[in-house]
C-alpha cells in the first residue's frame, strides 16, 4: 500500500447505483474539497451496488468489509418499491430486508466499522398514531398494512442499533426519510414510487396520444424531499451526529402535497393536453403521514429545501434527457449494462497532519 492510500480512511455507500446513492455520489463529486457536504482531504468513497455482493447473503458482506475495511458505512442497499409493488410482495420485503439489514450490522460490528448509518422510512411509523410523527413514535402501533412487510423489517434496524449500542457500545444510527424523488430513480410503470410512475405514464400518454391514468383518488398526501437535498443531510449526519436515536429527514409537515397536485405538477412540467383521469378502482395506500422535521433543522440550525417545482422540472428533465439509460422496467441500455450513472469522484488528497484536517478518522 502507498504512504498517501495508507492515510486513507475508507466510507462506504451501500445501494449505491439507486436514487439516494447516485445523489450521495453526484454531491460528493461535485461540492468543493473540505466543504461543508463535500469530500473531506484523506477520505476515500466507495460506491457499491448489488454486482459488488449480494448483501443478503452473509459471506459476501462480510466480504465486502475485509475488502475495503470502512470506517462509517451509509448503509441505503434494499429493496425498495412503491406502494403496489410493496402490497404484492410483503414477505419479500421483509425477508430480504431483513437478511441485508442483519447482515451490514453484524459484519459492521465484527470489522469493528466506528459509524453506521442505516436508511429506514417513513412508513415504519404507525397507521394510527398522533400527528406530526415524531422520532419517539416509531414502535407506538403496527404501520400501515400496506407494507407492513417492509415496515417491519426496517423498525427492526432501529432495534438492532439500540442493542448493538448496549451490548457492545457501536455507534449505529438510522435517518428517516420520506418519500423521494429526482435523477436516478426506478421509473418503472408498475412497481416505482408515485411521482417516477407517474413521469412515465405520462411520459408514454403524452408520446403515444393516449390517456394519462393516476392510480386511486389523488385526494392522499405525501411529503417529498429531493435526492440531491437528501444527499446532503445524509452527509450532515455522517460528519455531525453519533446518537443511536433515528432522525427523520424531511421537509417540514406543513409541505404535504395531494397525488392530484403531484400528477397536475407533472401534466405542467411534461407538457401534457392529452385525456388525464384517475382510477379510482386502485388502493389509495395510507391516507397521510406527516412528519416533522424539528429535530433535524434544530441540530443543524436550518437547511434550504430545494422548491419542489424546481425539483421536479429538474427530475422531468434528467428523465427525459436519460430516458434510455433510466430504469424504466423495459428492456433498455440500462438493462444492458449501461444503466445512467454519476461520474465517480475524483480521488482525495491525503489527510495533511495539520489539526484542522477534518477527516473522518478512525478515532471517529
Ligand atoms: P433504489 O433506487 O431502488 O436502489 C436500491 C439500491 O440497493 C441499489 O443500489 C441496489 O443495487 C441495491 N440493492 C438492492 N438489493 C441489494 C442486495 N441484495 N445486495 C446489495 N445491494 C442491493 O432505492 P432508493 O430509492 O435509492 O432507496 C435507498 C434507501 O432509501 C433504501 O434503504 C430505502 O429503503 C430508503 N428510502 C427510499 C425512499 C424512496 O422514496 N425512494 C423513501 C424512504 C426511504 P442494484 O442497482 O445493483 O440493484
Ligand atoms: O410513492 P408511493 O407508492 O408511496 O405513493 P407511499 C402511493 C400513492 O400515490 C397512493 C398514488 O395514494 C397511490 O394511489 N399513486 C397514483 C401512485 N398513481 C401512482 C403510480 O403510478 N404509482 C404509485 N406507486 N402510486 C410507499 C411505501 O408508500 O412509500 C414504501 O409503500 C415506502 O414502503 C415509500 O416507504 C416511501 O408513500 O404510499
Amino acid at each position: 500500500m502507498s504512504t498517501s492510500e495508507s492515510q486513507q480512511v475508507t466510507i462506504v455507500v451501500t445501494g449505491a447505483s439507486g436514487l439516494v446513492g447516485s445523489a450521495i455520489k453526484q454531491v460528493i463529486a461535485t461540492e468543493p474539497l473540505d466543504s461543508p457536504y463535500g469530500r473531506r482531504r484523506g477520505e476515500r468513497w466507495v460506491f457499491l451496488r448489488s454486482t459488488d455482493g449480494d448483501l443478503r447473503d452473509p459471506a459476501q458482506t462480510d466480504a465486502m468489509y475485509a475488502k475495503y475495511k470502512p470506517v462509517a458505512v451509509i448503509h441505503l442497499a434494499a429493496l425498495v418499491g412503491g406502494l403496489f409493488n410493496n402490497m404484492r410482495h410483503n414477505l419479500t420485503f421483509l425477508r430480504e430486508n431483513l437478511l441485508i439489514n442483519d447482515n451490514i450490522l453484524w459484519s459492521a460490528y465484527k470489522h469493528n466499522t466506528k459509524k453506521v448509518i442505516s436508511c429506514l422510512s417513513t412508513c415504519v411509523f404507525p397507521d394510527k398514531v398522533e400527528y406530526p410523527l415524531t422520532e419517539a413514535k416509531i414502535h407506538l402501533g403496527p404501520p400501515h398494512s400496506s407494507n407492513f412487510g417492509y415496515s417491519h423489517a426496517k423498525r427492526m434496524v432501529d432495534v438492532q442499533n439500540r442493542a448493538y449500542k448496549e451490548e457492545f457500545g457501536c455507534n449505529f444510527s438510522s435517518a428517516i426519510p420520506t418519500n423521494v424523488f429526482g435523477p436516478y430513480d426506478n421509473f418503472d410503470l408498475e412497481d416505482s414510487h408515485v411521482i417516477p410512475g407517474l413521469m412515465h405514464k405520462c411520459y408514454l400518454a403524452k408520446k403515444n396520444g393516449t390517456p394519462f391514468i393516476v392510480s386511486g383518488t389523488g385526494k392522499p398526501l405525501r411529503q417529498f424531499i429531493y435526492s440531491l437535498d437528501l444527499a446532503k443531510l445524509f452527509i450532515w449526519m455522517l460528519r455531525e451526529y453519533d446518537s443511536v436515536e433515528p432522525l427523520i429527514l424531511s421537509v417540514g409537515e406543513d409541505e404535504e402535497i395531494s397525488i392530484k397536485e403531484v400528477a397536475d405538477a407533472i401534466v405542467r412540467e411534461m407538457g401534457f393536453t392529452g385525456e388525464y383521469r384517475f382510477d379510482t378502482t386502485k388502493s389509495d395506500g395510507q391516507f397521510r403521514k406527516p412528519a416533522s422535521n424539528a429535530q433535524i433543522m434544530s441540530l443543524m440550525g436550518g437547511f434550504k429545501f430545494t422548491p419542489f417545482d424546481v425539483a421536479l422540472h429538474e427530475t422531468v428533465k434528467w428523465f427525459e434527457e436519460n430516458y434510455d439509460g433510466a430504469r424504466t422496467g423495459f428492456k433498455n441500455s440500462a438493462t444492458e449494462g449501461k444503466r445512467a450513472q454519476p461520474k465517480e469522484p475524483e480521488p482525495t488528497p491525503p489527510s495533511s497532519p495539520r489539526a484542522d484536517s477534518k477527516a473522518l478518522n478512525a478515532s471517529t
